[in-house]
């Protein structure tokens, strides 16, 4: 037998092994890299994400019976069942582990009204790397969404999508998590990234064509996990929340940051360090897309690495595994490097001239070695398509 090739090949082929006929449809969602914007997004701030080629596929056809069922494909081939749920009872709370993620979708399109009541059989396979920050979860979630919006012949804005995904993150899961990853995965375009503006919705497709300026986009995936359903993530994003209180803004989106020196002496001390990022964040968001606008590619680098400064010093969410990926890859000749999504493990980027590429892998590779962390993966990310129905 062949070897089926893509995520969405092989869940169809999973579908019909495991049921016995051929799904009704096949959807699929990309993972993502955010080349800047890092917990700006539930700050109603700024946010530049493409998406990744590694997809998570899902197989689906409806049944009649109101029962949801989910298999999943390893990379071994094994399948692993999540325990059969009724649509109508799904409760937060009580599924627990990857599960979780497809119920709570399904619970977040029928407290929308919409969705398959009738319930689904639906089977996954994909090869977004997991738990390495590059938003697997999410990917899983926006497949899952559409196949069952499409199973139940809904066509919802991708926004709205968007917005259902996060609220089954959020209360089914349990990860106070914002709307960058759902909307990267959803609504990015092949060779651009997506200019998203949270507060207001409205998005701008940026050309960016690593390659047409001799660099690229490489991924540490530093294989240092992370989760964002423990206390850092949450821990940070209410800390905003009471620095936005404390001013009297809607959001640290609303904080100027030609004024932010004047600000920060009117917050608690520990309370400084986080508006300081998100502020200056957001503002080098606006700088680079003018760069990018202005055709200026090669000039990102120092923005992107100032981010990273921000984000160990100021937000403290890197970690060793994530800052030895950043220094060896400067080291070694990167314009600009560092962490993204939500920190405490998972992948650090690097902008990379391509003929530069052998040596910052090898100077990586190095730098962990020598500290004896797990040998990282890397990889070259190339900006691709969003979700959509595959078949
Ligand atoms: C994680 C979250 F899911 C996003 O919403 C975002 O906050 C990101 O961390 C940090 O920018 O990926």
């Amino acid at each position: 037998m062949t070897q089926a090739a893509t995520p969405a090949e092989k869940a169809a082929e999973a579908f019909e092994r495991l049921h016995g006929r051929a799904p009704d449809g096949v959807w699929s969602a990309p993972g993502r890299v955010n080349l800047i914007g890092e917990h700006t997004d539930y700050n109603d701030g700024y946010v530049l994400p493409f998406a990744l080629p590694h997809r998570i596929a899902v197989a689906a056809s409806p049944r009649a019976d109101g029962v949801l069922t989910v298999s999943t494909l390893g990379d071994d081939g094994g399948v692993q069942d999540a325990a059969p749920a009724v649509v109508a009872d799904l409760v937060p709370g009580t599924v627990k582990g990857w599960a979780a993620y497809p119920s709570g979708v399904a619970w977040a399109l029928r407290e929308q009204g919409i969705g398959v009541t009738g319930g689904a059989d639906l089977v996954l396979s994909g090869d977004v790397p997991a738990g390495a920050g590059l938003s697997s979860s999410h990917a899983l979630e926006c497949a899952v969404a559409l196949a069952l919006l499409g199973l139940a012949g809904v066509d919802a804005e991708r926004p709205d999508i968007a917005r259902w995904v996060q609220r089954s993150e959020n209360d089914f899961v349990g990860a106070p998590t914002g709307i960058l990853d759902q909307t990267a995965s959803l609504s990015c375009i092949e060779a651009h990234a997506l200019f998203y503006d949270v507060r207001s919705g409205k998005s701008e497709q940026i050309p960016f064509d690593a390659a047409a300026s001799g660099l690229e986009v490489l991924v540490v995936d530093t294989r240092a996990s992370h989760s964002h359903v423990d206390g850092g993530y949450g821990a940070r994003r209410a800390g905003c929340e009471r620095a936005a209180e404390i001013l009297g803004v809607p959001a640290l989106r609303d904080v100027d940051v030609d004024e932010l020196d004047d600000t920060l002496v009117r917050l608690p001390e520990e309370l400084r360090p986080l508006v300081r990022h998100v502020v200056t964040e957001n503002d080098r968001v606006l700088r680079t897309v003018e760069l990018l606008r202005a055709g200026k590619l090669a000039d990102i680098g120092p923005l992107v690495s100032a981010s990273h400064a921000s984000l160990r010093d100021d937000y403290r969410v890197s970690c060793l595994e994530l800052d030895v990926a950043v220094d060896a890859a400067m080291e070694a000749g990167a314009l600009g490097a560092r962490m993204i999504g939500g920190g405490f493990g998972g992948s650090a980027i690097a902008l990379v001239p391509v003929e530069r590429h052998d040596e910052v892998e090898r100077s990586v590779l190095a730098g962990f070695a020598s500290r004896s962390l797990t040998r990282p993966r890397l990889f070259t990310a190339v900006p691709s398509a969003g979700a959509g129905r595959d078949r």
